[in-house]
This record gives structure tokens, C-alpha cells and sequence, in this order.
């Protein structure tokens, strides 16, 4: 039998429209004349498919071969965007693409249109993990992303009376080209049970007998690098009931229950928890991260290692890396297959295991770290919490070893905490176990090391070390701003998307009269596309030539939203009273986009405040022409690029201290918008590259903010002292917002005067000043393009490539 390798079809034209026809007709039973969008689409996606199989296929075989070292990234979220365009971009058939549908009377743009994104992700952590994924595939690196296959993703974001209602995302309800499940795969995951003592020869062993398990059933995604041939995996699990479980119930005759056992083992892969801070502690949540884990362990060990593999050997061939805590118990769940499974000794066993993990952390906000209630694990995981008991008791050992007669420090370093409830602090858990530890960016890895586990960096100072997040500029740069790609490109050649630091390059075209004026109109080019997309999609109507100003992450106190509006309404309340001159006035549209955690009360109110001052001052004629507000409902991936590219100012106001690194502001820099940012996260670094002179600095410093808090810090003095303060805040509660009703925004007021966890009342005068600042310069228009070309020549760094370079060097080689 003569084995024919697998062949992309030809990459021509011709061949396109072929495989497009024959998608469409023989693979969806439909013809090209009685075919809607959607049919068009899912055909199209199919197609391009077909090209990617051949690298993919060609991918693993080499991967099997070689047996390079692979990188295992175990990440809940993956917050991936639109597929089609990245797909096209890597195979480099956009124009062949293009051409064919062209040929078929269809329009490309509208095909791309159709597609859902897949919102597997809240925000930042998963965006990381879909830029991560991306790099190493462009660097040719092997990795499988593990994760999870949710129905349904990040809620839909609607606004009624302005206030946000949530919606099921239903992204697979159309169809999904994109995944391809391998039943035959598939994966059993226990839960439950009870763990019981067994002689084995002359040893006593522990075993777990677990009470009920559900299936889990891989699903495939290809993650194409960028134009070299090399195809990634990124594997998501979805939960089925098994066989055994039903059948056992169908055969005693209860249909009803059987049917329920379905439900409820499926219901574990059913939706994406949207909270992105404040973790639940919720029995489901704790059995999604224990099911998606426990599958990937055991898919790498069993299928992506040869079989007769030795286990000894798993660190050299893997490290898995931990995105947060969420995959943490990944950690119990490889010493229990080593010790009860394998029937390793435990030395040995926790040896191979500590060098198989790093962990990387995202957060530095005490809510945000993940504790697991004792009996909740116990309940779930009896078998892990013994093991979890067992390192800790070994750990707590050697430190009380190594600091004899310090017992506070052995307590303060225990894994298992007794207050305010007996539980397992994760983040301590993965620091024991894991090679590595790092935070984000330069400042967050510094807190993270001093204010958050300080006790262990000084125990491991080796163990602890900075990767600065970055962004693919495959989708980012190249994919959402063809016009910028298209200038940088005729500037420096197409080497840049995948060499960013080549960016450097752009710096003496900064200067070039020419090259800034192309810069501006492709800025222009950039706002009209998004006018017309928000027109059309949002029926919001914007216009005029303004300072786009664009502040969109999620709603978060800490992120400070509230500064924004504050500053928005201290803008117009000035213009109504007639307090400044309004042809003095820098015209200015200031763009929202943010969701907020469903269960986050003073979140929705702050949603509810922005779109009552949007609806007041776009319809009051005194300050039209001057100032708008637009909050699209609904942010997500497909929207960003669109709007990252045609800002003119990114907003960063976070207090310094709390946001880890933020990665959006890298996406805004490297697109040519300046940056007005507190001293915080990563943009103490995106400072640093741009200078100060290229970038509005304002608000106190993290020593700063540490100082004013332990002073005990009063809100309502900087509302006392400041008369612009005062006479924003007061238009609020007047009610000038809400038709007269002087109640409708209490809880934010009222926070903002007696609470202020996040200092906004402190900052505000600064922020004002960096603003007035922002105006100065974008009179300018020569001024603010060679600061804003600037901005991109110099943020080439936050390419997600160096960042990938910087895990290879720092963690998976080290
Ligand atoms: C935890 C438990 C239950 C439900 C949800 C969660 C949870 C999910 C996501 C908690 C946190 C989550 O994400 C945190 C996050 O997105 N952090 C951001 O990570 C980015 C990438 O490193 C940084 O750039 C941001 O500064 C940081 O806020």
C-alpha cells in the first residue's frame, strides 16, 4: 500500500477556489448559489485548514523525532480572536484568498466578518496565553497549550438603560472549524472517594478510590507560526459523561438520572468563570482546574511521549508551565501518579516533580490569590490533599532546619493556612513546587518577591526572577493596522514581524516630514474604520477630528475607570460653566470598553456612571464638537483591533502598585498612541524605552502610595482642598447625570468620598495636570507624530518573542 504524504493543495488561485468549492459542495452539502454567509465562511475556514494540515502533521512527526524538550503551557483561559485572519496572515494566502473568493463573487471582509471569536478567556492572563502560544510557533519552539474547551466563553455584554446585562456567548453555535475532537483520545478523570492503606510486598501503600470520574475529550487547534511552515498544538478539554457512569443507571432503569449524571459531568466544561480577581472558592471551579490538569498530565505522558518512555527522564522533556495558580493541583496530581501509580518513593518522585514546574504569577492584590478550603479539597481531591499535607509537612521540615527556633517563620510559610479557614494557599504551593517563580514585568516581580511571598524569595532568592510580558505583533500590529504595517515595511522591509526590535530602526523617520504625514493619515485611515465600524455595529455616531482617547480593560477599582470619569466630567462641567475658553478647548472623543465581573456590585455602578455621563454630554449642545463619549458595549479581541489602532492617547491609571503589567498598554504604544500611565506595572518600562518626554507620567510612585496608606490616607480631604475635585464630584451626585435623581450614583460617590481603596482622589490633580499637558502637545501635530513614531520605534521589546526568549533563558532551559 503506497503511503502518499499529505499535500496542501496548490497555492494558487485556482487551487483555492477548487478546495473552496469542494468544501462547500461535497464537505457541507451546499451550493455556491443557495449558500449563506455562514455556509461561505465555515467553507473558507475548512480551506484554509487544509493548507495548515500538512506543517501540522509534519510538526508532530518531528517533534516525535526529535524529542526536543517541549514546553507544556497549562493555562484555564486562552482568549484566542478571530482565527481566519492570523490563519491567512501565517500561510500567507490573504491576496490568493482574497482573489478566490473574488472569483466565487464573494468578499473576503465579509467572510472574516462572520466569525465568532472564541472568548475562552477574561482578559489579560488569557490574551498572555494566546500571544505566548503564537511566539513560540513563530520560533519554531515546541509547546502544547492545555486547556479548557468551555461551551461557553466570556459572557456577552449588553447594556440596557445603561446598566449591564449579561448574555450566554454561544461561539459554537454556528458551527466551529477550528477544533478538531479525537474521541479516541480521550482521557478518564476521577473525583471523589475516600483514599485507603494497602500492604504491597513489604510496603504500605496509599490508593485512592475515587467515587464517580467523567471523560475528557480532547480538542485539537492549530497554532500556525508565522510563515514558516511550523504548526503548533493547542489541545482544550471538553467533559462527557462516561459509558460505565450512565449505563449502570440506565440499566437500573432510571432513564431520568441517567440523563442528569450526563448533565452534570458535562457541566464542568460548560462556561468560563467570568470573575478575573476576586476567586469564588466555588466546588466547580476547583473540579475544572483539577479535570483540565489531570487530562494534560496524562495526554503528555501517555501520548505525546513514546510509549516506554521513562518517567525519570520527564524533565527533560517538558516543563509545564503554570499560568497563575488555576493549574496548580497539577502539582499533587504528577506525585500521585509517580508515588501511587508508578509506586516511586516519594524522594524521588517529588525530585522529578520539582523540576517538571514553574509558576508564574499575575496578580498582587491579596483577593485575587487562590485559597482552597480543606474540606472542599478533601471532599474532591481527598488523595491530593493527603499528598499536599505530605509537602508541606517535608518543606515546613527543612525550613525549620535550616532556621532552628523560628516557628512564626515556618507558620508564616506553611501551605496550609488556619485562618480565617483551614485551606490551601496555591500560590504557595506552586512556589514550593515549582523551579521558578516570576512575575510579569520589572516592578511586579519586585513586590512580588518583597510584599507577597517575602519569606520564600529570601529562603530561594535563585528561585525567583522577572519575564516582562509581550504581545504578538503577528495579530496586533501587522494583522489589525495594515496601514502602520505597510509604512514600516516600505521603511525597514517585512523582517520587523518576527525581529521587532528592528522597529529601532523607524527612529530617524521620527524626523522625516514625509514619513509623518504618511503616519497621521494612516491614524486618520484607522479612526474612520473604527467610525464606521461602531456605526454599524453600535449605531454610535462619532465624529469630527479629535483626540481619540481610549481607555479599555476590564472594570476594575484598581484599574481606576472612576479617574477617567472624573476627569471627563471635570472637563465638561468646566466648558457649562463657562469656567474656560472653549476655543481653547483640544477637541477630544474618549472611547470606553470594559466588562465587569457579574457578581462585582460597584463595577456595574461604575458602567452605569460612564454611560449616563456619555448620554448627557453627547446630547448637550454646549459641548458638542468639543468632547464625546462613546462605551461600546462588549469589548473583546475583534473590537481591540480595531480601536488599539487608531488612538491617539492610551490611558494606563492604574494606582502603582496593583496592576501587574497590563499588556494593553503595550498594543497601544507599539500602534503609535501615547501613553498617559501611572509608574505602574509595565509601563514603568515602556517609560523608561520611550523616555519622559515622549511620555504623560502623573500619580504617586508605589513607595509613595505604601507611605500615604499607612499614614491612613483620607479621601475626603482631597475633595475638601480641591475645587475642581469638588465641583466634579458634586455635578455627580447633583444628579446633572441621572435626570435629577440624586441618588443614582451613591454607591460610586460615596465610595469615592469615605473609601477610595485605590487613591483616585489622591491622583486626581496629577492626572489633570498630565491631561492639560496632553492637550499642549497634541496641538502640535509635527510634535505629537515624532512622539507618537517615537513610541513605536521604541517598544519593539514588547514583542511576545522576547518574551519567549527570555523563558527559554531564564526558566525552561535554566
Ligand atoms: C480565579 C478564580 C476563579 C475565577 C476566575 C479566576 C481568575 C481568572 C483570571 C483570576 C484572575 C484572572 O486573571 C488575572 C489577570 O488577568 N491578570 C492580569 O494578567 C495580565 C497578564 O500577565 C497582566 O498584564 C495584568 O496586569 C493582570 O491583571
Amino acid at each position: 500500500l503506497a503511503l502518499a504524504p499529505v499535500t496542501a493543495p496548490p497555492a494558487t488561485v485556482d487551487g483555492f477556489v477548487k478546495e473552496f468549492l469542494r468544501e462547500l459542495n461535497t464537505g457541507q452539502g451546499v451550493a455556491l448559489s443557495r449558500s449563506t454567509v455562514n455556509d461561505q465562511y465555515l467553507a473558507l475556514a475548512r480551506t484554509v485548514r487544509h493548507y495548515l494540515m500538512a506543517r501540522w502533521l509534519e510538526t508532530t512527526r518531528h517533534q516525535r523525532e526529535t524529542k526536543e524538550k517541549a514546553v507544556g503551557y497549562l493555562s484555564a483561559e486562552y482568549l484566542l480572536g478571530r482565527q481566519l485572519g492570523n490563519a491567512l496572515l501565517a500561510t500567507d494566502l490573504g491576496e490568493i484568498a482574497e482573489k478566490a473568493m473574488a472569483a466565487c463573487g464573494l468578499d473576503l471582509v465579509t467572510l472574516r466578518a462572520q466569525e465568532v471569536e472564541p472568548g475562552l478567556g477574561n482578559g489579560g492572563l488569557g490574551r498572555l496565553a494566546a500571544c505566548f502560544v503564537d511566539s513560540l510557533a513563530t520560533m519554531s519552539i515546541p509547546c502544547i497549550g492545555y486547556g479548557i474547551r468551555y461551551e461557553y466563553g466570556i459572557f456577552k455584554q449588553t447594556f440596557v438603560d445603561g446598566r449591564q446585562v449579561e448574555q450566554p456567548d454561544t461561539w459554537l453555535s454556528l458551527g466551529e472549524p477550528w477544533g478538531f475532537p479525537h474521541p479516541e483520545a480521550a482521557v478518564q478523570v476521577d473525583f471523589g472517594g475516600y483514599t485507603e492503606t494497602y500492604r504491597d510486598g513489604d510496603v504500605e501503600r496509599t490508593r485512592w478510590v475515587p467515587s464517580w470520574n467523567v471523560l475528557g475529550l480532547p480538542y485539537n487547534y492549530m497554532v500556525p507560526g508565522y510563515q514558516n511552515g511550523r504548526v503548533n498544538t493547542l489541545r482544550l478539554w471538553s467533559a462527557q459523561a462516561t459509558k460505565a457512569f450512565d449505563l449502570a443507571i440506565f440499566n437500573a432503569g432510571d432513564y431520568a438520572e441517567a440523563v442528569r449524571a450526563q448533565t452534570f459531568a458535562e457541566n464542568i466544561t460548560k462556561v468560563l468563570y467570568p470573575e478575573d480577581s476576586t476567586p469564588q472558592g466555588k466546588e466547580l471551579r476547583l473540579q475544572q482546574q483539577y479535570f483540565f490538569v489531570a487530562c494534560s498530565i496524562r495526554d503528555f505522558i501517555n501520548q505525546v511521549m513514546e510509549p516506554g518512555f521513562d518517567l525519570h527522564d520527564l524533565p527533560e522533556r517538558v516543563t509545564f508551565q503554570l499560568n497563575d495558580t488555576h493549574p496548580v493541583i497539577a502539582v499533587p496530581e504528577l506525585m500521585r501518579i509517580l508515588v501511587d501509580e508508578h509506586k516511586w518513593e516519594w524522594d524521588e518522585a517529588w525530585d522529578v516533580t520539582k523540576r517538571c514546574f514553574a509558576y508564574t504569577c499575575h496578580t498582587l492584590l491579596p483577593e485575587a490569590l487562590e485559597v482552597w478550603p480543606v474540606d472542599l479539597l478533601g471532599r474532591l481531591l481527598p488523595r491530593h490533599l493527603e499528598i499536599i499535607y505530605q509537602i508541606n509537612d517535608a518543606f515546613l521540615a527543612e525550613v525549620r532546619e535550616r532556621f532552628p527556633n523560628d516557628e512564626l517563620r515556618a507558620r508564616s510559610m506553611s501551605i496550609v493556612t488556619d485562618y480565617p479557614d483551614r485551606s490551601v494557599r496555591m500560590a504557595y504551593l506552586a512556589t514550593v513546587a515549582g523551579m521558578k517563580v516570576n512575575g510579569v514585568a520589572a516592578l511586579h516581580s519586585q513586590l512580588l518577591a518583597d510584599k507577597v511571598l517575602p519569606a520564600f524569595s529570601e529562603y530561594w532568592p535563585e528561585k525567583f526572577t522577572n519575564v516582562t510580558n509581550g504581545v504578538t505583533p503577528r495579530r496586533f500590529l501587522r494583522l489589525a493596522n495594515p496601514w502602520l504595517s505597510q509604512l514600516i515595511t516600505d521603511a525597514l522591509g517585512v523582517g520587523w514581524v518576527t525581529d521587532l526590535d528592528r522597529l529601532a530602526e523607524l527612529e530617524p523617520y521620527a524626523q522625516d516630514e514625509d514619513f509623518r504625514k504618511a503616519f497621521r493619515e494612516a491614524k486618520q485611515t484607522n479612526k474612520e474604520r473604527l467610525y464606521a465600524l461602531l456605526r454599524a455595529r453600535d449605531g454610535i455616531e462619532l465624529s469630527g477630528d479629535h483626540l481619540l482617547d481610549v481607555m479599555v480593560k476590564r472594570l476594575h477599582e484598581y484599574k481606576r475607570q472612576t479617574l477617567k470619569i472624573l476627569h471627563i466630567v471635570s472637563l465638561y462641567e468646566q466648558i457649562i460653566h463657562e469656567r474656560v475658553d472653549p476655543t481653547t478647548i483640544t477637541p477630544r472623543t474618549v472611547v470606553f470598553g470594559a466588562k465587569a465581573a457579574p457578581g462585582y456590585r460597584l463595577a456595574k455602578e461604575i458602567i452605569y456612571l460612564i454611560n449616563k455621563v456619555g448620554e448627557t454630554v453627547n446630547t448637550d449642545p454646549r459641548v458638542a464638537g468639543r468632547l464625546q463619549i462613546a462605551f461600546p458595549a462588549n469589548y473583546n479581541v475583534t473590537l481591540a483591533e480595531k480601536l488599539i489602532p487608531a488612538a491617539d492617547l492610551s490611558e494606563q491609571i492604574s494606582l502603582a502598585g496593583m496592576e501587574a503589567s497590563g499588556t494593553g498598554n503595550m498594543k497601544f504604544a507599539l500602534n503609535g498612541a501615547l501613553t498617559i500611565g501611572t509608574d505602574d506595572g509595565a509601563n514603568v518600562e515602556i517609560r523608561q524605552l520611550v523616555g519622559d518626554d515622549n511620555f504623560f507620567g502623573f500619580g504617586m510612585t508605589e513607595p509613595e502610595v505604601a507611605a500615604l496608606g499607612a499614614s491612613g490616607y483620607q479621601p475626603g480631604s482631597y475633595y475638601e482642598s480641591n475645587p475642581q475635585l469638588k465641583a466634579a464630584i458634586d455635578l455627580i451626585a447633583s444628579g446633572a447625570f441621572s435626570g435629577g435623581d440624586r441618588n443614582a450614583f451613591e454607591p460610586v460617590v460615596s465610595n469615592l468620598l469615605y473609601h477610595d481603596r485605590f487613591m483616585a482622589l489622591a491622583d486626581f490633580a496629577s492626572y489633570v495636570d498630565a491631561q492639560a499637558a496632553v492637550e499642549a502637545a497634541y496641538a502640535d501635530q509635527e510634535a505629537w507624530s515624532k512622539m507618537a513614531i517615537l513610541n513605536v520605534a521604541r517598544t519593539g521589546f514588547f514583542s511576545s518573542d522576547r518574551s519567549m526568549r527570555d523563558y527559554l533563558s531564564r526558566i525552561w532551559r535554566a
